[in-house]
């Protein structure tokens, strides 16, 4: 039986908010991308007059991505990714060694509830070209505490493969946003994390994200740096 079928829960749609600014959309569209199966997908512009009305019509929280699947609707991006995980068991979205998955969901969810002078001082936009930024101490640490994790990752279970744990999982899903952040504000970072980098900016899902954010028509000075 292909991947996800045994669901049978119909049509998969993503909702996300705008492709320039939303890290958390952008997670769970690569997570998504990764199974291999077709998606629709829905763009809410935020920042609009009735932005709020129509995100919540989708989404009970008022926030985005959420995921329907049929009848079944699936919002908050760690909860998206293990239910994409749990639909498509063989397309491998976590590693499958029990020691591998259980360090990638511990980062992941470090990256899901931390990091915030980084997040406040370099906020998401996939189309900045702002140049070298200076940052504060505070989001220093945090950048040296992001290389710690993809170093020990690639050093631990990555072989010579030049994602985190090899192939593509939803840890490289989890981190792509910050190191985009780190490729548009030009942030000065040791060999190791410059490399991995350099493997999220070309990845070409993130090109194709990019390509469509490059053609979105809102500018919202609010979400920009
Ligand atoms: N904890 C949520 C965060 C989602 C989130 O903050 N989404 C932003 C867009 S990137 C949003 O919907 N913002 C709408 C608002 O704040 O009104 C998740 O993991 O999915």
């Amino acid at each position: 039986m292909p991947d996800g079928l045994s669901f049978g829960q119909g049509l998969l749609t993503l909702y996300c908010a705008n492709k320039a600014y939303s890290s958390w959309s952008l997670r769970a569209w690569l997570a998504l991308s990764l199974t291999g199966v077709p998606f629709g997908q829905v763009v809410i512009p935020l920042g609009e007059e009735d932005s709020d009305e129509v995100v919540r019509a989708h989404s009970p929280s008022g926030r985005l991505p959420a995921l329907r699947h049929g009848d079944l609707l699936v919002w908050e991006s760690l909860a998206i990714f293990e239910y994409i995980a749990e639909a498509f068991p063989k397309s491998g979205l976590w590693p499958r060694d029990t020691m591998a998955r259980a360090h990638a969901r511990s980062i992941c969810a470090e990256m899901h509830a931390g990091f915030p002078a980084i997040r406040r001082e370099l906020p998401f936009d996939m189309r900045a070209d702002d140049g070298p930024q200076e940052v504060s101490a505070a989001a220093e640490a945090e950048i040296d505490r992001i290389g710690e994790i993809w170093r020990d990752c690639r050093r631990r279970f990555a072989g010579d493969a030049i994602f985190l744990f090899g192939a593509p999982t939803l840890a490289d899903a989890m981190f792509a946003p910050v190191a985009i952040r780190f490729h548009t504000y030009g942030i000065e970072l040791d060999p190791a994390a410059a490399a991995y980098t350099r493997t999220i900016w070309t990845w070409p899902e993130v090109q194709q994200w990019r390509n469509a954010a490059m053609k979105e028509p809102w500018v919202k000075e609010e979400f920009e740096l």
